[in-house]
């Protein structure tokens, strides 16, 4: 049990040491509120700073859209959003089944060495509703569709969120994906352009036709570099020193 305490303090004074800071890596509207949306409607179009992921060509087709929805006053996200007032929206209601869409960024930062990086994203479940006007019909939005939130640099995804929220996620919730990537000294992708995709798996099982949804909001990328600075590999030794004394008088 002290040795476990020991150790839990080591942790926390190396990740608040000096020269170990978490970057807030820099993603343009990142919270899906540049675009306007009043109450209870959701704009169609691509987000500002976003663009369209759609290897299979599925936005083209009828009522499939990229938007932002402002959840305010219904029933959509009874709780709004998580972050401001808009979320961001990925909606089929044709070609469901077809495969993958969703949005996708990529960042002015590069991936770098010796650095972890941690992507969050919050994605909803939206529940059954009827906008305002002129969004005033009836939507059935009932089960999900499944979701992956991704980090990739030059082309290749790093790491992935491959639907891990699925049976938390009820209609009208939001919960918190995250996605977590380290470098060591080498890696292929240095040097190139980090991207974030928050894609709908467009998966149809439950019988929510005609219309599936996923929605994403408050994207957030930290880097931590990882390199231990002389000032935590000092208390790493203090710590290995303190444990193995206690080890010592409990034998
Ligand atoms: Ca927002
Ligand atoms: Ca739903």
């Amino acid at each position: 049990m002290r040795l476990a305490m020991y150790s839990a303090a080591v942790l926390t004074a190396v990740g608040g040491g000096a020269g170990v800071q978490a970057d807030s890596i820099l993603i343009v509207n990142p919270g899906f509120e540049i675009d306007f949306a009043a109450p209870n409607t959701f704009p169609v179009g691509t987000p500002t700073g976003w663009d369209a992921y759609d290897p299979n060509n599925l936005l083209p087709a009828g009522g499939n859209a990229l938007g932002v929805l402002n959840p305010a006053d219904s029933t959509f996200f009874p709780s709004g959003a998580p972050e401001g007032s808009n979320v961001a929206l990925v909606f089929l209601s044709s070609s469901i089944g077809s495969g993958p869409v969703g949005l996708s960024q990529t960042l002015g930062a590069v991936l770098q060495a010796n650095t972890q990086y941690s992507l969050s994203v919050e994605v909803g479940d939206i529940a059954s509703g009827t906008g305002a006007p002129p969004f005033d019909q009836f939507y059935e939005l009932s089960g999900f569709p499944g979701y992956q939130v991704q980090l990739l640099a030059g082309g290749m995804v790093l790491a992935e969120d491959d639907n891990t929220l699925a049976n938390v996620l009820t209609d009208g919730a939001f919960a918190t994906s995250t996605v977590v990537f380290e470098t060591g000294a080498a890696h292929a992708m240095l040097g190139e352009a980090l991207e974030i995709r928050l894609i709908n798996l467009n998966t149809a099982d439950t019988p929510q036709f005609p219309g599936i949804e996923v929605d994403f909001d408050d994207v957030r990328l930290d880097a931590v570099a990882v390199v231990p600075s002389p000032a935590s590999s000092a208390l790493i030794g203090l710590g290995t020193l303190l444990i193995a004394g206690r080890r010592r008088r409990a034998v």
